[in-house]
């Protein structure tokens, strides 16, 4: 297969090129894309060297099957009919898409078949905060369909791309050195600090994160009536993505059904064993493919709700590892490239 990364220089990008080789993706020839900023840069994979290629309105993805994305939403509007016109399939990180009516937002352990409903051969890849708490909300809503959602967010800096976690580690040694923080990537200084802002805000007080996981939650779940109340907070880690999660189901579930249901579903570990001190904390599963679940109890306001606590790393299930199991899916399921 012929395989294209946009974007390769960033954290999403360079995660790609770490994760088709770990999942032993079929390549015969990997293309890398980027702005003239990383245009002439080498990145090693599978011990070949691959220049990256400035991105541009030409030929280059003629013969591409696959093209993974990640290089912000402004990249893959202006170059979407670039990379699929002669036929590739894009997979796209960014949020250019998502709530097109014609493009499926995937993410496969919850609604991998709408990856072939592709009109315009794109499929978009959900914001990481979606990902890991679908993944997590589906075996519950399995077995009583979910109400309601309330969710708080911990989100590392990884989410603001690679920048922002470098940033994130000078501010830590500036401040060591008694040195004022460099403040670019993040509206204020994240370094001991947690910011309750991650992205816009619109003009309901919602920010645009807290809105992607309220619309894409009902697009993935194919659950129009399902709403998700989200704060989503940045805090100075450097990856993976901390959830606290509040469900409100139609029956009630029991504390061993939920962890039964959990514990069997498709890219779920359930670490909850609180007389050890053990539950998911983003410093272990930074870097670990599943998403982790703990904190399991039955919340003490609502007969039918249940409260629990979801790590997963942001640029692993919520980037690039979701977008590769969304092509693995594909050719699983009896797709031809
Ligand atoms: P480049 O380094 O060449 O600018 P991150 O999310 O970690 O900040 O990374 C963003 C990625 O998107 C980088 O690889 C960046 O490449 C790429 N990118 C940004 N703008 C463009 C563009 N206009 N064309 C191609 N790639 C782009
Ligand atoms: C963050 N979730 O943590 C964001 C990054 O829509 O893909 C990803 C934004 C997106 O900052």
């Amino acid at each position: 297969m012929r395989i294209a990364i946009v974007g390769a220089s960033g954290a999403v990008g360079q995660e790609f090129l770490r994760v088709l080789d770990e999942q032993n993706f079929p390549i015969d020839e990997l293309l890398l894309f980027g702005s003239s900023r990383s245009a002439g840069r080498k990145y090693t994979f599978r011990g070949k060297d691959i220049v990256v290629k400035e991105l541009k309105h030409n030929d280059d993805f003629e013969g591409v099957d696959i093209a993974f994305t990640s290089a912000g939403a402004g990249t893959s509007r202006e170059y979407a009919s670039t990379i699929t016109k002669h036929g590739a399939i894009m997979i796209d990180n960014s949020s250019a898409f998502r709530m097109d009516e014609d493009v499926p937002l995937v993410v496969p352990e919850v609604n991998g078949d709408d990856a072939f409903n592709t009109p315009r051969n794109i499929i978009a890849n959900p914001n990481c905060t979606t990902i890991q708490m679908v993944v997590a909300l589906k075996p519950l809503n399995d077995i009583s369909p979910i109400k309601r959602v309330h969710v708080a967010t911990y989100q590392a800096a990884s989410g603001a791309g690679a920048a922002a976690m470098d940033e994130l580690m000078e501010q830590h040694a500036q401040l060591v050195r008694g040195e004022e923080p460099t403040i670019e990537k993040f509206a204020y200084q994240l370094a001991y600090n947690v910011i309750p802002q991650v992205d816009v805000f619109t003009d309901n007080g919602y920010t645009k994160e807290e809105m992607k996981m309220y619309n894409e939650t009902k697009k993935i779940m194919h659950a129009p009536s399902l709403d998700v109340s989200a704060t989503c907070v940045r805090v100075p880690v450097m990856r993976a993505h901390s959830e606290s999660i509040w469900i409100e189901t139609e029956q009630p579930i029991s504390i061993e059904q939920a962890r039964e249901a959990l514990s069997n579903a498709e890219g779920v570990v359930v670490l909850d064993d609180p007389a050890q001190k053990k539950y998911p904390m983003p410093l272990d599963i930074a870097n670990e493919d599943p998403v982790y679940v703990g904190r399991l109890r039955k919340d003490l306001t609502c007969a039918n709700g249940l409260s629990f606590w979801v790590v997963g790393d942001q640029i692993k299930k919520g980037a690039a590892l979701n977008a590769v199991q969304i092509a693995q899916y594909m050719i699983a399921h009896g797709k031809k490239f």
